[in-house]
């Protein structure tokens, strides 16, 4: 895991609700967000109070302008009985409430930084399962990054298939390994590199991962810290 440079900080949060709209008027965390744009990457935590009965925020941070935010659903948390946990739909219409989508993984620097965020707020063997934004619900074993509405591919052939782009698999379970009955995705807590399962949609597991594209306005200022670093990379290669 490659978090250096990244400053956790934990802040208590005495709302009731969950939303995006509701999230703490920290000003630390709004000045963190704009800081992110420029340094890609800041992270903050926010730990919630124990009695709450919707789905809780519980830490968030931003990579490449997109932010990232790590949900609890409202059955009391990690160790907690799954009877209200929430199913991939109740975590999707979540998700698209607050404004984003279930998160998509496409890179292990995205990867990274979603596995510090759930290890900041899960004590293992605690079992947490979070929902991702893939499926394989269009075609059996081709699995695709949908809630983002970019359909791109990252595995095709199901049980004994291979990589199609970033892919975190639990191969030492031969995930995804639920054929028809498991055609969603989630990230494991249990597994020793924060690895990937295919779950079943009905099956109510303790949270999810939300995303959400960047503010207007942002995109320029990140397109042309990539275009500095093109540049860059080019001048080294003429060198
Ligand atoms: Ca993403
Ligand atoms: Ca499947
Ligand atoms: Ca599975």
């Amino acid at each position: 895991m490659n978090l250096s440079g990244c400053g956790f900080s934990h802040i208590e949060d005495s709302t009731t609700e969950g939303s995006k709209s509701k999230r703490p008027n920290q000003p630390g965390v709004k000045q963190k967000m704009k800081k992110a744009l420029l340094a890609s990457v800041a992270i903050s935590a926010v730990s919630a109070t124990a009695a709450q009965a919707v789905p809780t925020l519980q830490a968030s941070a931003s990579l490449n302008g997109y932010t990232y935010e790590i949900y609890l659903d409202g059955a009391g948390g990690l160790g907690g009985l799954p009877g209200n946990a929430w199913t991939f739909a109740q975590a999707q219409a979540a998700a698209s409430a607050n404004g984003g989508y279930l998160a998509t993984i496409k890179s292990q620097e995205e990867q990274d930084l979603i596995a510090g965020l759930i290890a900041s707020i899960v004590d293992k063997p605690d079992p947490a399962w979070f929902w991702l934004g893939g499926t394989d619900s269009g075609s059996e074993g081709t699995w695709t990054w949908t809630e983002d509405g970019s359909n791109d591919v990252f595995w095709t052939g199901g049980k004994y298939g291979s990589a199609a782009g970033y892919e975190n698999w639990d191969r030492g379970l031969l995930e995804p390994n639920g054929f028809g009955a498991e055609n969603h995705l989630a990230i494991n807590s249990l597994s020793n590199s924060w690895e990937w399962i295919d779950v079943n949609a009905h099956l109510p597991i303790y949270g999810a991962v939300i995303e959400y594209v960047p503010e207007p306005g942002t995109v320029g200022l990140i397109g042309l810290g990539l275009l500095g670093l093109g540049a860059a990379a080019r001048r080294r290669k003429a060198a």
